[in-house]
C-alpha cells in the first residue's frame, strides 16, 4: 500500500503554504499511482539522484520525473484539519483532525519556528511564542487519544483476556486496526514501555500512559518542519525543537515562491536546489523578492528545505527506498522501449516477490524469479530489494 504522509500543526504556521508549494509541479506527470485524489490530498514528490547518471542513458520515466539526473517520485500527502486543543475528547474539528490522523503513516509537523504565531495559531509579534510548546503540544493530544482508546473497557478487557490467557496483543491490535496499526506497532511499543504482557490486568495508569506515548512513536512518527526559517527570530528557537525528533529547516513560502516563478518561466529553478537562475522578464519587485530569498533563505540554509522535508519523511521516518522495475534488463526499458520507465517507493525490507506484486497482482501470482540489471544475477522470491536496484521480474504469461 501506498504510503501517507500527513501534514500537521496549529493553524497560521504555513500547512497550507507547504502544501501548495509541495504539491505545485511545473512538470505534470501522466500517470499517478494512486487512483483517487480526495480533497485535502495531494501529490508531493521525492527526490533522488536517478540511476540514468550511473548507466549513461537517457531515461524516458512515466510514473515519475526526471530532471538534470535528478529523479522525483511522486507521494501522497494529507492536509490535515487544523489541530485544536482538546481535539483528542473531539472537540471543534478534532474528529475530523483525528480521522486525517488515521489514515497517515508518518506526519510532518508544520512549526512557527519564528515563534510568531500564539498558542491559539494568532499571529503574533515574532519571537513572541515558545514554539517547543507547540511540538508538546501535538505529540500530547495524540498520545491522549491513544490513551482514551486504551483505557475503553480497560479493567474489564485486561482481566478477561489475562483469565482466558488470550494474546493481549492481539486483542489491542482488533481495537487500534482503526487507526493503521499492525500487530507489530503494538508488540514493539509494549516492549518500548516495559511491559509485561502476560499481565495487562497489572499495568498501572503510568504504564498505560507510557504504552500511548509508544504507540504514537511507532506508528505516527513525526518530523519538525521548524518554518519561516526566514525570519531571523527562528534561528534562536532551533536547539529547543530539538527534542527528539528530527527537525529541518525550512521556508514553505520561498519554496512556493520559486515554483510559482519557475513555473511561469521567470526563473529555473529545480525543487531542492541550492540556487535559482533568472530567465525571463522581471520586475523591481520580484527582483527584490527573489533577492531575499537567495540571501536569507538559500544562503543560510543551502535550500528551502521543503524538499528535505519530504525527502526525510518518505526515507527517514518511513524507511522507503526506491526500485525500478524494468523488462527489458539490458536495454532498462518497459516493453513499449521506454527507458527506466518507473520508479517506485517501497518499505525496506521488501521482497523480490513483493515487489512483484505491487507492479500487478497478475505478476506476482506467476513470479519465477527477479533479475538484478546491474549484476545480470537471478534473485529468489524471498531477496531483499536495496535502494536503486533496477530489476526485471521473469513471470511466466
Ligand atoms: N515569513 C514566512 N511566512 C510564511 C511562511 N510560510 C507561510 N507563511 C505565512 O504564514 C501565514 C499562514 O500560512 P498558511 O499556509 O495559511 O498556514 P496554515 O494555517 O498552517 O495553513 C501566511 O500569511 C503565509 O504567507 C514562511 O516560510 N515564512
Ligand atoms: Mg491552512
Amino acid at each position: 500500500m501506498a504510503k501517507l504522509i500527513g501534514l500537521v500543526g496549529k493553524p497560521n504556521c504555513g500547512k497550507s503554504t507547504f502544501f501548495n508549494a509541495a504539491t505545485l509541479s511545473s512538470v505534470p506527470i501522466a500517470s499517478y499511482p494512486f487512483t483517487t485524489i480526495k480533497a485535502n490530498h495531494g501529490v508531493g514528490y521525492v527526490r533522488v539522484d536517478c540511476v540514468c547518471k550511473e548507466f549513461n542513458v537517457k531515461c524516458n520515466p512515466k510514473n515519475s520525473i526526471c530532471i538534470n539526473g535528478q529523479r522525483f517520485i511522486p507521494v501522497e500527502l494529507l492536509d490535515v484539519a487544523g489541530l485544536v486543543p482538546g481535539a483528542h475528547e473531539g472537540k471543534g474539528l478534532g474528529n475530523q483532525f483525528l480521522d486525517d490522523l488515521r489514515q497517515a503513516d508518518a506526519l510532518i509537523h508544520i512549526v512557527d519556528a519564528a515563534g510568531a504565531t500564539d498558542a491559539e495559531g494568532k499571529p503574533c509579534k515574532p519571537g513572541e511564542h515558545d514554539p517547543s510548546e507547540d511540538v508538546k503540544f501535538l505529540e500530547r493530544e495524540i498520545d491522549l487519544w491513544f490513551l482514551s482508546l486504551l483505557k475503553k473497557d480497560w479493567k474489564k478487557i485486561s482481566r478477561e483476556v489475562q483469565l482466558a490467557k488470550k494474546d493481549i496483543l492481539r486483542e489491542l491490535a482488533k481495537r487500534f486496526s482503526g487507526l493503521g496499526l499492525k500487530e507489530h506497532h503494538i508488540s514493539i511499543a509494549a516492549k518500548k514501555a516495559n511491559l509485561d504482557i502476560e499481565k495487562p490486568s497489572s499495568w498501572s495508569d503510568g504504564d498505560l500512559e507510557k504504552f500511548s506515548t509508544a504507540l504514537r512513536e511507532v506508528s505516527k512518527p513525526i518530523l519538525i518542519c521548524a518554518n519561516k526559517f526566514d525570519l531571523k527570530e527562528a534561528e534562536s528557537n532551533l536547539e529547543k525543537l530539538k527534542m527528539g525528533s528530527k527537525v529541518i529547516p525550512a521556508a514553505a513560502d520561498s519554496e512556493l515562491a520559486l515554483r510559482r516563478a519557475d513555473k511561469a518561466g521567470l526563473i529555473r529553478y529545480v525543487p531542492g536546489d541550492p540556487d535559482f537562475e533568472i530567465v525571463g522578464q522581471i520586475d523591481e519587485k520580484q527582483k527584490k523578492a527573489l533577492e531575499f530569498i537567495r540571501e536569507n533563505v538559500l544562503k543560510k540554509l543551502g535550500n528551502t528545505g521543503v524538499q528535505q522535508t519530504l525527502n526525510a519523511a518518505a526515507l527517514e521516518l518511513l524507511n522507503l527506498i526506491v526500485v525500478y522495475p524494468v523488462e527489458d534488463e539490458n536495454k532498462l526499458t518497459d516493453k513499449n522501449g521506454n527507458v527506466l520507465p518507473d520508479a517506485y517507493l517501497v518499505p525496506k525490507g521488501t521482497t523480490v516477490r513483493e515487489f512483484a506484486y505491487k507492479i500487478h497482482t497478475d505478476i506476482g501470482e506467476n513470479f519465477i524469479c527477479g533479475i538484478d540489471a546491474r549484476t545480470k544475477m537471478k534473485l529468489g522470491a524471498d531477496h531483499e530489494l536495496k535502494n536503486g536496484d533496477v530489476i526485471k521480474i521473469s513471470y511466466s504469461k
